[in-house]
């Protein structure tokens, strides 16, 4: 989103009102008025009640099955044991809207005991049939702990009525420099496939919970699908119409042939209308599901240190058009520090570099705590400060993360809590 969720400038309002003013005339001329009617609009004759939402875990007591016997591999096939029958479409356990809870999430470890059938790295099949979707949640992260657990209370027995096989990546950005979002996604697109064929990947703010589990998280076979098209920030209608900001989720082929995501959007904005566009130019159009169903809540939080607004957004969305084939998938470059599985979610921890706008030396804020993890890395791993000697990597095939490495890894991630801690 370039112009919405922060301050409007008058740069912003311009862009907006040409924008709507084109979307206008384009969908009239095309007759498909009563459908941006539809979509701009919400809808009062739903056929969900909101007022009466469910306990996001009812239904779970179904699932109440003895563990899955071990697997060859992560959440591959059993290894042994008669074949399951299909899991049903629509699932029976889904049960529409649900209570969506902003304030004190629940610890790390009582998420873990409501959500027994989880496995190491939040990965989950279901127990009693063959699921026929597979999906990785892959959510850009940086210092939002409480929202994290916000995330995982609802996803999980979200995910689970829903009876698809899936597992929850955390792609966290190392150290204090410029946010990237869509970059940190094009990272977890990556890594997770190196897991395992999915067949759908999910692209997931951490503040956004759903709140109607016939939302289902898998993907259209042909083109890519915005999710949050109705969110309580919006007051639940779509804000403009090529909005792809929240959730959206891509098959690997859509994701390839939109030369994934543009990695050059450092800080607030512009990336997700870089995407929105990406799907146009390859040749693909948007899906989304009814209003009434993608509903979402969004948490109430200020901007982080570290990913202010990106000035260069309006100048980089001129050209897309121009960037798009040559910035993506096949020019991403990271260096992937760790890898854990994690309870309730595998953690990847990723140096992406730095904008390299920024003028050598001059991090946006807090050099000094950005040197002190650097020398500290440089102490533990032996190595030459990592600006000095690695700006940015590319990641072999068969990435193995030194100890030494995932201990840098921990120590950062402490200081970069310490120190970016901006009240949410
Ligand atoms: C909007 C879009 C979002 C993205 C963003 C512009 C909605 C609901 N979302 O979000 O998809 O296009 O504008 O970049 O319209 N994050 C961290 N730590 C940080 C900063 C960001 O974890 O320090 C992650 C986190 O997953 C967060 C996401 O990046 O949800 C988007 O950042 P935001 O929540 O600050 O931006 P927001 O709400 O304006
Ligand atoms: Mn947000």
């Amino acid at each position: 989103m370039a112009c919405f969720g922060r301050s409007l400038d008058s740069h912003c309002t311009l862009a907006l009102l040409v924008g709507f003013q084109f979307a206008f005339v384009l969908y009239f001329s095309l007759g498909g008025f009563r459908g941006l009617v539809s979509v701009l609009v919400h809808t009062t004759d739903s056929e969900f009640d909101y007022s009466r939402p469910h306990d996001v875990y009812t239904n779970l007591s179904h699932l109440g099955a003895p563990p899955p016997p071990p697997r060859n591999s992560g959440t591959g096939p059993p290894a042994t044991g008669p074949p399951l029958r299909d899991c049903q479409i629509p699932s029976p356990l889904l049960v529409g809207p649900v209570s969506v809870h902003l304030s004190s999430p629940l610890s790390l470890e009582e998420i873990r005991q409501r959500n027994p059938l989880v496995l190491p790295g939040g990965r989950y099949r279901p127990p009693d049939c063959e699921p026929r979707h597979h999906t990785a949640i892959v959510v850009p992260y940086r210092n939002r702990q409480t929202h994290l657990r916000a995330l995982l209370y609802h996803l999980h027995p979200f995910l689970q009525r829903q009876q698809i096989h899936y597992s929850i990546y955390i792609v966290q950005q190392w150290g204090n420099g410029t946010f990237n979002r869509a970059k940190l996604l094009n990272v977890g697109v990556r890594e997770a496939l190196r897991d395992e064929d999915w067949s759908c990947i999910f692209l997931h703010d951490v503040d956004l919970l759903p709140e109607n589990d016939h939302n289902t998280y898998t993907c259209h076979k042909q083109f890519p699908t915005h999710l949050s098209v109705a969110m309580d920030k919006f007051r639940y209608r779509l804000p403009y119409p090529q909005y792809f900001g929240g959730v959206s989720a891509v098959t690997p082929d859509q994701y390839m042939k939109m030369n994934g995501f543009p990695n050059q959007y450092w800080g607030w904005g512009g990336e997700d209308d870089d995407i929105a566009a990406r799907v146009r130019l390859s040749g693909m159009k948007i899906m989304r599901p009814p209003v009434a169903i993608g509903h979402y809540k969004m948490i109430k939080h200020k901007g982080d240190r570290g990913n202010e607004q990106n000035p260069r957004r309006f100048d980089l969305l001129k050209r897309t058009r121009l960037n798009w084939r040559s910035d993506g998938l096949n020019s991403l470059t990271y260096e992937l520090l760790s890898k854990e599985l994690e309870p309730l979610y595998t953690n990847l921890t990723v140096d992406i570099g730095e904008d390299p706008r920024l003028p050598p030396g001059k991090l946006p804020f807090l050099v000094k705590a950005t040197t002190s993890v650097h020398q500290r890395s440089t102490s533990m791993t032996g190595e030459r400060s990592k600006q000095e000697k690695r700006p940015e990597r590319a990641v072999a095939a068969n990435t193995t993360v030194a100890k030494s490495d995932a201990a840098r890894t921990k120590t950062a991630n402490q200081m970069t809590q310490q120190k970016t801690g901006v009240m949410k």
